[in-house]
């Protein structure tokens, strides 16, 4: 098992409040308000440490907290910052809201440092609510409250290369025979039920990463047979090794293997069978001589679609050094950059009004879907559609909030309306 994960909850600063106070000096009967502005809550920060490899720490202690900003003082003395709280993760992490489980960073490429909860704003002291004909205002404002989210951290070793198959063709064998892993192997079905990695070394040539992850089978990327923790596994490898049975030791037919598991790959959340292919036809050791030789029809069928085909056995090892020297030239003529997952949790419009109640209901009179509530009218009070930034806030409030789940759940068709105070759209992925 590869993933390390590790659920935590994180709190930013509560801002200062502002200060009620009025000048006090020798001579001056009335002085004028000089309440100072409370400080800035501090920050929940993530970054990368490249000294780090593992999780373990985050599974010790689990509550983060920054610290509040002061309150102002009298004087127009501004309240001192709340202190920042910077968590650091191994490269890879993947920062995901724990009851959505969507993604709100991905520590890899150029994710070094990111801000995953801002603090609250300071309030501002009563000096700035002076006014000819309020004097002597008796009211500061408080400062922005903290925030939380539970957040699940996951960190993925990842592996350049993985191995996909139906049960049983034999990538465990090529896993144990090319690299300094020892997987279980058996002749049965799912005899592999976590995913392991391996290390490929080559000579005069740069080594690579492999990842043997438990046979799949039809209905995968529905998520049937873990189908789901299976494929996500791959997500993040650069190139797939597709292994399937030459001989047709199971009496199926290779060709129909071979379609089928792209069918998964293809059908899942992320098209998977647009990552460069290579086809491992295995077992060649024991396809009966003379018989009509199934390697010429998976060659004849897939490398017109630039599918490199190659014929081995991982038992007896023929064939499968040109495979692998085959492999680590697509990684070399590949960029290095990783695959890096994008944002799906916004926290700043997650969290809006996140104690104000909201409906999504399908009005049939008028076959339209309707979105309202106290949280959607603040919401849209607050938010200036016309401009682009607004704009931005609201899409991600959308997402964020689960809102547009609920609509598809509701049976929501591109094309169709949905109404919003006054506001009407039409719905389109
Ligand atoms: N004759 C022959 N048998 C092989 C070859 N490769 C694998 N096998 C056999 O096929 C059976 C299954 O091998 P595994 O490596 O466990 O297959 P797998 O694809 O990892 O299977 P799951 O983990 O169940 O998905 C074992 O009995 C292997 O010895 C090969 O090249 N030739
Ligand atoms: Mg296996």
């Amino acid at each position: 098992m590869f993933a390390d994960r590790a659920r935590i909850y994180v709190r930013s600063g509560k801002g200062g409040d502002g200060h009620v106070s009025f000048r006090r000096e020798k001579f001056v009967p009335a002085g004028g308000p000089d309440g100072g502005d409370g400080g800035r809550g501090g920050d929940v920060i993530f970054a990368v440490d490249e000294g780090l490899n593992t999780l373990t720490d985050f599974r010790h202690v689990r509550k983060y907290r920054a610290g509040d900003g002061q309150e102002g003082d009298k004087r127009n003395c501004r309240g001192k910052d709340g202190e920042d709280i910077v968590l650091h993760v191994p490269e890879g992490t993947v920062i995901r809201e724990y009851n959505t489980g969507k993604v709100i960073a991905d520590m890899s490429g150029e994710n070094r440092r990111i801000i995953l909860l801002k603090g609250g704003r300071g309030g501002n002291g009563n000096q700035h609510y002076a006014t000819s004909t309020m004097q002597a205002p008796k009211y500061a404002q408080p400062g922005q409250p903290a925030r939380e989210l539970e957040l699940l951290l996951e960190l993925k070793v990842i592996a350049d290369v993985g191995l996909v198959g139906f049960p049983n063709v034999g990538k465990s064998t090529l896993l144990a025979r090319v690299s300094n892993a020892r997987p279980k192997i058996a002749n049965y079905h799912f005899t592999t039920l976590n995913p392991s990695l391996g290390v490929v070394d080559l000579t005069d040539s740069k080594g690579f990463v492999m990842a043997d992850i438990p046979g799949l089978i039809e209905g995968a990327s529905e998520g049937i047979g873990l189908g789901h923790e299976f494929l996500r596994h791959i997500e993040r490898t650069k190139v797939l090794i597709h292994v399937v049975d030459a001989a047709g030791s199971e009496g199926r037919d290779p060709l129909e293997d071979i379609r089928a598991i792209n069918q998964e790959l293809k059908n899942y959340q992320v098209d998977l069978s647009q990552k460069p292919q290579i086809i491992a036809a295995n077992k060649i050791d024991v396809i009966p001589e003379g018989e009509d030789s199934a390697v010429e029809r998976i060659r004849a069928e897939f490398e017109p679609l630039g599918v490199p085909v190659f014929p081995i056995s991982a038992v007896s090892g023929q064939g499968v050094k040109e495979l692998l020297y085959r492999v680590a030239a697509m990684l070399d003529e590949m960029d290095d950059q990783p695959v890096v997952f994008a944002q799906e949790y916004f926290p700043e419009t997650a969290l809006a009004f996140s104690d104000e109640p909201y409906t999504v209901h399908y009005d049939e009179a008028e076959n339209e879907y309707v979105v309202e509530g106290p949280r959607i009218e603040k919401m849209l009070g607050y938010t200036n559609l016309e401009s682009e930034k607004g704009f931005a806030f609201f899409q991600n409030f959308l997402k964020s909030t689960g809102i547009l789940e609920e609509l598809e759940a509701l049976g929501i068709q591109e094309g169709d309306t949905v109404r919003m105070y006054g506001l009407s759209f039409d719905y389109y992925k």
